[in-house]
């Protein structure tokens, strides 16, 4: 690993590629996920590499979601889960929900490796302190979050062959959704079953930011820090009109000359 100074104006970029380059030599993602990353970093520049208010208010419609679900679950990729791991073990113990490995580009091997991987992390965040506010046994609940999706028993209908492949008891029961970086058919599929999709993509003309419930339009480990802090605290869901937040991500992209 190359050490990047602290100073390092874009020093949090830099890790991520390297933990991204990590994970590809280890297999554990899709052969195109640093195209989707490099789209992603592209966005983010755009943006100023920060949570802007917009995706801070969807951030903290989200947590409400995930509060008031019967069954809400976690989705997650492989980029996401080496991004943003363990914040979302976290956000799942806060909740109380399973986190499900839901690949597009689904294999054994990949299936495996990913759910190992959130074993290490869970193991790492359960002996962490817990976060501001929780009361009881932290690392009971964190070792109790499941870890879902080697024994794919369910499907999500309207996809077809191994896309369509998802857990009873994560992705098929549940009546909301988080998925970070999901791809447009499986997010139609999702919201055509009646179910709320929540999902945070740093490109706010995707069809999957365009067709969810909730778009989160930031860098995944920096939402999923910010969701953790939010879930401690949740409100209640409002009135959420994801074409306003999704206008007002477009607006401070067309303003990025600002940043100059
Ligand atoms: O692990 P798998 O097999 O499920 O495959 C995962 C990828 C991401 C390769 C797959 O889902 C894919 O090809 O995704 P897309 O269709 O390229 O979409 C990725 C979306 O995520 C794009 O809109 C990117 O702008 C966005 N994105 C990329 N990196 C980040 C991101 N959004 C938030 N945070 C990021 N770090």
């Amino acid at each position: 690993m190359v050490e990047i100074p602290d100073g390092h104006p874009r020093k949090a970029s830099l890790m991520a590629r390297q933990r991204m380059v990590e994970a590809a030599r280890m297999g554990l993602l899709a052969e195109s996920a640093m195209i989707a990353h490099g789209r992603g970093e592209a966005y983010d520049y755009l943006l100023g590499e920060r949570t802007i208010e917009s995706a801070s208010r969807a951030i903290s419609e989200t947590a409400a979601r995930l509060h008031e679900a019967q069954n809400p679950v976690i989705s997650v990729n492989g980029n996401t889960v080496v991004l943003a791991g363990k914040d979302l073990v976290r956000l799942a113990a806060i909740i109380g929900c399973p986190i499900e490995v839901n690949l597009y580009y689904r294999t054994d091997e990949r299936i495996g490796g990913l759910l190992s991987l959130l074993g290490e992390q869970r193991e790492e965040v359960a002996s962490d302190f817990a976060p501001s506010g929780w009361v009881g046994d932290w690392r009971n609940r964190v070792l109790s979050v499941p870890l879902l999706g080697s024994e794919p028993d369910g499907s999500i209908s309207g996809l077809e062959g191994p896309r369509s492949l998802c857990c009873s008891d994560g992705i098929e029961r549940a009546d909301v959704v988080l998925v970070p970086l999901e791809d447009g058919d499986r997010c139609e599929a999702l919201i055509s079953l009646g179910k709320q999709v929540l999902v945070i993509d740093l490109n706010p003309l995707s069809r999957t930011a365009r067709n969810a419930t909730v778009t989160i339009v930031d860098e995944v480990s920096r939402a999923a820090s910010e969701l953790v802090k939010s879930a401690s605290e949740a409100g209640s869901p409002t009135e959420w009109d994801n074409e306003l937040c999704l206008r007002e991500a477009l607006s401070v992209i067309s303003d990025a000359g600002s940043l100059i």
